[in-house]
């Protein structure tokens, strides 16, 4: 395929709610393009966008797809995304690559859940936005009440640019005051019939006109300035003002469509081409230490990879978008993570499964290569001398439910482990970890949709039968006073006896902490523990009444029980551990008696030293509609919350508060249902707290019928 510079390319990404119609969109823009011959369907899941079998199946998006069109002598690289919520992962991606997002929206039902949701993503990144009400075709479309929701919900920097006139059965005419033209598409789409705009039109028309041409102006202090003088723009002056306005998201224009007949393709597709962007016309994206990139094809190449997938019959695929530097076939690059050498041995302009060989890449365009060695996703390949240069990488979103997940068959244990590192590669929002410590395998990602397409995928694909079984929480303890102990440990079995005596005393250890009065501390461990909170060690021995050379053993035995808990079985954290006497035998004494020592002497204080279990808690950030506020509240203090503050943002209230990860089961279910679908949360990991007094007793019980359950 033909090389374009990078003032001929354009990357939008198509995002919105689901079923607003953004993959049947890409579909017409591909056929108009000339990249198809003929334009599938969702419905009849031949898409190219909706090809993977998961999505067939489902008859919606799951990932992202990157295609390409050709139009007006200009690439444009289309990213489509999903909808659902549970895969914000694919579009945060996208939309770091993006230039422009164009936001969908279903003209039958205005602004969707999904529509806010995609609104609030765009607007954390700062991404330049289009509109595009679809489904104009519809029975039960309507453009005004779609566009006084969208004007009300984002503010009036949301300005149409064309307008049906009539919308609904039968639609197939848009007057576009950009051009001031009237477009009259034929039935099933493609190139409309171009006519001055009739005289019933004129007023409505020339009124809209006014305005975008006022907001054009205020883009740029010297087109206001102009505007002023002449009380209005030319042509050039407008779309200049259009494309600066967008750049800088002090416009958000609105174009329309039906997708499903292929009407309003076209003129957008001459839109995109002439008036969006291109990647150096955006603010500039610049290294994780903060330097911007140029985009200047002559500098060394930085290239980011924003996705990787894999193909059937292919292996795995890396999408990269070139922000510095021009690649060839055959160069060699590194990876500035790692270090590795990678060789790009083919490049590809890709629309779903097709592909088409390219020579080079230029800055600013986006195009996939394979059979890379080890570099995935957020990660950039250079040929930079500073070899450790990174374009600022994505920040996906922290998990928010987790499940345990285990193979029906156990044969297919360490089959389900590489399976499941697979899954995590193609998708960074999809985490698993082994956990020793629980003892199972813990599925961690965005929502209840997400992990079953994975239970999905798992099964399907890759052939493992898994059930997903409830997650156990990685409790603690520890101890809240001080408590002694001692512990003689002594054994004659014919020859060689074993003798070991320790006396200790242990407290609750905090940072900052002073060492107690008591018995003078000699020699001091402090031991990072690899779970969290520290072991301190203290070796306050008087007179040699144990040697020094004990003293490993001594801890080894603390440290085995630090490992297991006394009370429940779970990691110990935040003791301090002074040995303060003891008694050895000339013969008798031996290593393994003083760990046997210090194990039961630690366990018999620990008892005695108001012992705690510890739950992990996490700051939760829900954001709910205003009226569904007190719903949300009473649920969440079933849930024993702390709630820590409270927010406006628009209609939304946004609530913080500390839940115990124990009680977030469910949550994600929970929320959506008392909400419709138009809540949303976010949880991280704060800290360790003590459960409340009969939350421990419950635990303590359970742990007990645990125990004699495997006697
Ligand atoms: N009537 C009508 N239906 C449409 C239009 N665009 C898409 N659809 C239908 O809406 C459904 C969802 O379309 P899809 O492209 O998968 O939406 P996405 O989830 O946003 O990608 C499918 O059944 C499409 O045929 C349109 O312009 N008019
Ligand atoms: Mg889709």
């Amino acid at each position: 395929m033909k090389v374009y510079q990078t003032n001929e390319i354009k990357n939008i990404a198509l995002v919105g709610g689901t079923k607003s119609g953004k993959t049947t969109l890409a579909e017409a823009m591909l056929f108009e393009g000339g990249v198809i011959n003929r334009r599938g369907s969702v419905d009849d899941k031949n898409s190219v966008s909706d090809y993977r079998e998961i999505e067939l199946e489902r008859e919606a998006s799951v990932f992202s797809t990157v295609m390409y069109s050709e139009y007006a002598g200009k690439k444009i690289n289309i990213i489509d995304t999903p909808g659902f919520d549970d895969f914000i992962g694919e579009v945060v991606a996208s939309l770091k690559v993006a230039d422009t997002a164009v936001m969908v929206i279903n003209a039958q039902n205005g602004v969707e859940v999904g529509t806010e949701i995609s609104w609030r993503n765009i607007t954390k990144l700062e991404k330049p936005t289009v509109l595009m009400i679809n489904q104009l075709d519809h029975e039960k479309a309507n453009f005004e009440e779609s566009l006084r929701q969208l004007r009300q919900q984002f503010g009036n920097k949301v300005i149409p640019a064309q307008y049906p006139t009539n919308a609904g059965l039968g639609f197939d005419t848009i007057v576009d005051v950009l051009e001031m033209k009237m477009y009259k598409f034929p039935k099933d789409g493609g190139k409309p019939e171009v006519t001055d705009i009739p005289e019933e039109e004129k007023a409505k028309a020339e009124e809209l006109q006014n305005e975008i041409i006022e907001a054009a102006a205020e883009s740029d202090e010297s087109l206001m300035e102009t505007f002023f003088e002449n009380g209005s723009l030319t042509p050039e002056e407008l779309s200049k003002g259009i494309k600066l306005g967008i750049a800088t998201r002090t416009m958000f224009p609105v174009f329309c469509a039906s997708a499903k007949h292929n009407q309003g393709t076209t003129t957008f597709l001459e839109f995109i081409a002439n008036s969006l962007p291109a990647p150096n016309e955006v603010k500039k994206e610049k290294t994780d230490e903060g330097k911007e990139l140029e985009m200047n094809p002559d500098n060394p190449a930085m290239a980011f990879i924003f996705k990787t997938a894999i193909e059937p019959h292919l292996g795995e695929i890396s999408f990269f978008k070139v922000y510095d530097g021009t690649l060839t076939e055959a160069i060699d690059l590194v990876n500035s993570s790692s270090d590795t050498k990678e060789r790009l041995s083919q490049l590809y302009a890709v629309a779903g499964k097709n592909r088409s060989k390219l020579e080079k890449v230029v800055p600013g365009d986006i195009a996939a290569t394979i059979k890379l060695k080890e570099s995935r996703t957020n990660t950039t390949l250079t040929t930079a001398k500073n070899q450790s240069a990174k374009v600022a990488p994505i920040k996906f979103p922290e998990p928010k439910i987790r499940l345990a997940v285990k193979a029906k068959n156990t044969a297919d244990e360490e089959k389900l482990a590489g399976v499941l590192k697979e899954m995590n590669n193609i998708d960074p929002t999809l985490f698993f970890e082994q956990s020793k410590e629980l003892k199972q395998v813990i599925l961690s990602g965005q929502g209840e949709l997400h992990l079953n397409v994975a239970k999905w995928m798992i099964e399907n694909i890759s052939k493992v039968e898994i059930e997903f079984l409830t997650p156990k929480i990685p409790y603690r303890e520890t101890i809240t006073k001080n408590a002694k102990a001692t512990y003689r440990h002594k054994k004659q079995s014919g020859g060689a006896g074993q003798f070991g005596e320790v006396f200790i005393m242990i407290e609750p250890h905090y940072e900052g902490k002073p060492n107690q009065t008591d018995y003078p501390v000699r020699g001091q461990d402090i031991h990072e523990l690899e779970w969290g909170g520290k072991l301190v060690f203290n070796n306050c021995i008087v007179g040699g009444s144990i040697d020094a050379r004990f003293m490993p053993a001594i801890l080894k035995g603390v440290m085995e029980k630090m490992e297991e808990g006394p009370l429940t079985g779970s990691y110990a954290r935040d003791i301090v551990v002074n040995v303060y006497d003891g008694k050895m035998h000339p013969v008798d004494s031996n290593e393994v008696s003083f760990k046997l020592a210090g194990r039961h002497a630690f366990r018999e204080a620990f008892k005695n030293a108001g012992p705690k279990i510890l739950e992990p808690i996490y700051d939760v950030e829900v954001m709910v509609p205003e009226e569904k506020m007190g719903d949300v509240m009473t649920d969440l203090q079933g849930r024993r919350a702390i709630i820590m503050g409270m927010d406006s943002e628009g209609n939304f209230q946004k609530i913080k508060a500390k839940v115990p990860l124990a009680e977030m089961n469910k949550f994600s279910t929970t929320l959506s249902s008392l909400t419709s679908g138009r809540g949303m949360y976010g949880m991280k990991y704060a800290e360790y707290q003590q459960v409340p007094a009969d939350v421990q007793d419950k635990l303590l019980k359970a742990y007990e019928a645990e125990q004699e359950e495997e006697e």
